[in-house]
């Protein structure tokens, strides 16, 4: 699961509502998200929030930062590649763990069961009998 908070670049509003998604984000996640800082319009030459309070944001929360611009297609490419990545590579962890954690158990299981096979039997019913008789 990826979850990507935006802000604009020109819109100070917009950077100090991030907290409050991430308050809300926090809330209804049911797994550890891959989570992602992004600042919108970063093409904006009057802008008010700087690429450092962005930058400082994301590794506070210890989400990955891009700055975009949607008009000049600047780190759109490498957002979408990164969102992909992170979310590829959770799934491939989450997975291993969970096999690893099913065998774990299946093998557990099996030291707790009593054993069922019969021990071989090294020599001929008939032989014990004549041998060991009296
Ligand atoms: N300069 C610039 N303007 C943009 C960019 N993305 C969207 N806009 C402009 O922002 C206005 C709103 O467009 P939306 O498609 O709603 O984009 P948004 O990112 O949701 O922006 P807001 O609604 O303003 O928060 C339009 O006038 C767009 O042309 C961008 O990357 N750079
Ligand atoms: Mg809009």
């Amino acid at each position: 699961m990826a979850i990507v908070f935006t802000y604009s670049c020109n819109d100070s509003d917009s950077f100090k509502n991030v907290e409050n998604w991430v308050a809300q984000a926090r809330k209804i996640a049911v797994q550890k998200p891959c989570t992602f800082l992004v600042a919108t319009k970063s093409d904006i030459l009057q802008r008010t929030v700087s690429y450092e309070e962005g930058e400082n944001l994301a590794a506070a929360y210890g989400m990955k930062f891009f700055e975009t611009s949607a008009k000049e297609g600047t780190n759109v490419n490498e957002l979408f590649m990164s969102i992909t990545e992170d979310v590829l590579n959770a799934n491939l962890i989450e997975e291993t763990g969970r096999r690893l954690s099913e065998r774990q158990l299946s093998e557990s299981q099996r030291k707790l069961e009593p054993e069922k096979k019969k021990a071989p039997q090294l020599l001929p019913n008939w032989f014990t009998k004549i041998c060991c008789a009296g």
